[in-house]
């Protein structure tokens, strides 16, 4: 591709999407130039690196699967990978395949704007400097943006403040101080035990109880990497074939289709083998309210076991969908509650009012503390794309567009943005599938597209309005099977103040979409405008 741009293509963010974005479009010859805020690669897992902080999805999947070589060579230690082993494992990737020499480091894209004129876009860095490439592609993640809620007086606190997602780099060592976690969201529940072994005291303030299934993480067992690796393939292709992308053993029948004693029977089963594989335990608990309230009334039941006074049980555990708000793993979560020097603070009625120099009250009582940790999550799926000053044809700021809630077309583009291209975006499985999985997907199709263009001498691209819509449409239809979308939770922006609450990711299924995906690009791009 010849043209007067710096780059034929910029790719905004070196987690695993844009490192991977990065391999495939060097290998097809591009220019490209990778730019990423931080000070390493590795996106979220650069980020989150709290006390305890693992992935939640098995470590012989949540990986890369487009290099053989890659796979059969990288050895994971556990079951569940930790944040440092993850963050290697990137860094493995990126110098393997050598990708460190295209990424540009500690910079962040202030603004993207696109030049009808040219078909190319521009981008403002925050240092002033200006770069031009025919493509942007958005490869921004998902959970990349934290979530600090606005509370009265936080600047006069005199301790520390810490947020889950943007954890010092040298750690935090909470010996003999009084903490205060706020939030119970995943990021909370892996870094409550961890931090409650460490301080004098931890304070959990809980405003809506999680439902967590235990990890039993475990070293990996030599015998078992081994018959992975023997068909590391045929594992990947069983994963792609699910709602989820992620291959687990799972039931294809209803909770209702069993009687109430085989019904435990498969829970405990299910339990057992612990961690998110726990909602395969019957097909329709994300569609039933009553079947999912078997499931709910089980995990509640074992919570009771764990927790030892009845009292903070019954405020440990749920009583909402168990899935609807994103499942939680765990390793001794609710044991914790069981420990002299962790107290738990119901804040569901009664809102933390603000801080104060020495801590925080919450109905005017005051719970001093050394360190706050903000577990209180992030502003999801859109919150990256608007902190940057994204602007399409005419000057339309993205922002505006998407301001009753985002829309696209696939996840991949949304029109009066041409020659844009985001990574695991809105209406995408993104979240509710493995992330790698969906990430090698987008950027497969991606650069599958460029070829097509540049075989063809194209040089635009743009979603067309109309199948956008429709496509929007088909989003909300499937999320409004789900029970998914019957509570607060950030898959529809419920912690963000103000947020229009629409739910963001694409809930039809990993297989439903790629075929979507597929047939588009074999229909020449149907839905797509290219010039
Ligand atoms: O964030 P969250 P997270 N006052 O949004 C509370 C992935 N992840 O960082 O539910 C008091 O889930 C909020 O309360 P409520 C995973 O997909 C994966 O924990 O809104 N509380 C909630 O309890 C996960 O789902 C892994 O009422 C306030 C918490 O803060 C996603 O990231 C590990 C509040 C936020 O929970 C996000 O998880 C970690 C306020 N003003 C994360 N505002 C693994 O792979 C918010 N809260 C293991």
């Amino acid at each position: 591709m010849t043209s007067a741009t710096d780059f034929d293509a910029v790719v905004v963010g070196a987690g695993f999407a844009g490192l991977y974005m990065l391999h495939r479009l060097r290998g097809e010859g591009y220019r490209v130039r990778v730019y990423e805020a931080g000070a390493g690669i590795g996106g979220t897992w650069y980020w989150n690196r709290y006390p305890g902080a693992r992935c939640d999805v098995e470590s012989m999947q949540y990986s890369y699967q487009f290099s053989e070589e890659l796979q059969q060579e990288w050895e994971w230690s556990e079951k569940y990978a930790t944040q440092p082993e993850i963050l290697d494992y990137a860094e493995h990737v990126a110098e393997r395949f050598d990708l460190h020499r295209d990424i540009q480091l500690n910079t962040t894209v202030a603004a993207a704007v696109y030049d009808e004129g040219g078909d190319v876009w521009r981008l403002e860095l925050d240092g002033g400097d200006v770069v031009t490439a025919r493509y942007c592609v958005m490869a921004l993640g998902c959970l990349s943006t934290t979530n600090k809620p606005d509370f009265p007086g936080l600047e006069d606190f005199q301790g520390a403040v810490y947020h889950t997602g943007e954890w010092p780099h040298e750690g935090v060592d909470f010996t003999s101080r009084r903490v205060a976690v706020i939030g119970t969201g995943s990021s909370a529940i892996q870094s409550i035990p961890v931090i409650a072994e460490q301080a004098e005291h931890l304070t959990v303030f809980q405003r809506t109880p999680n439902f967590a299934i235990p990890a039993w993480n475990a070293p990996l067992e030599p015998d078992e990497v081994r018959a992975i690796k023997a068909d590391y393939a045929g594992l990947r292709a069983k994963a792609k074939a699910r709602q989820t992308g992620v291959y687990f053993l799972s039931n294809e029948f209803s909770a209702h289709s069993v009687n109430a004693a085989e019904r435990e029977g498969i829970y405990e089963e299910f339990w057992t083998r612990g961690g998110l594989s726990f909602l395969g335990a019957f097909d329709d608990l994300l569609v039933d309210e009553t079947a999912n309230a078997t499931a709910a009334a089980f995990v509640r039941a074992k919570i009771r076991e764990k927790v030892a006074n009845p009292a903070l049980a019954d405020l440990l555990a749920p009583q909402t969908i168990i899935g609807c708000k994103r499942l939680c793993v765990d390793s001794g979560y609710f044991e914790t509650f069981n420990r002299d020097n962790v107290t738990l603070v119901d804040v569901s009625e009664d809102a933390i009012d603000g801080f104060t120099a020495s801590g925080l009250t919450v109905a005017g009582a005051a719970h001093n503390f050394d360190a706050v940790v903000f577990a209180t999550g992030f502003d999801a799926m859109t919150g990256s794309f608007t902190r940057i000053d994204i602007r399409g044809r005419d000057g339309l700021p993205l922002n505006r567009k998407w301001e009753a809630g985002p829309r696209t077309y696939l996840g991949l583009c949304t029109a009066g943005f041409p020659n844009m291209f985001m990574i695991t975006g809105p209406g995408s499985p993104s979240v509710l599938a493995s992330m790698i999985q969906t990430i090698e997907q987008h950027v497969d199709w991606i650069v599958d597209c460029m070829g097509h263009m540049r075989d063809k001498g194209q040089v635009m691209i743009e979603a067309e309005l109309a199948d956008e819509d429709a496509w929007v449409e088909h989003v909300n239809e499937a999320a409004a099977k789900s029970l998914r979308s019957t509570c607060s939770s950030w898959y529809l922006g419920g912690s963000i103040p103000g947020r229009p609450r629409v739910f963001m990711p694409y809930i039809g299924g990993f297989p439903i979409y790629v075929e979507k995906c597929d047939s588009v690009a074999a229909a020449d791009y149907a839905g797509f405008r290219l010039a």
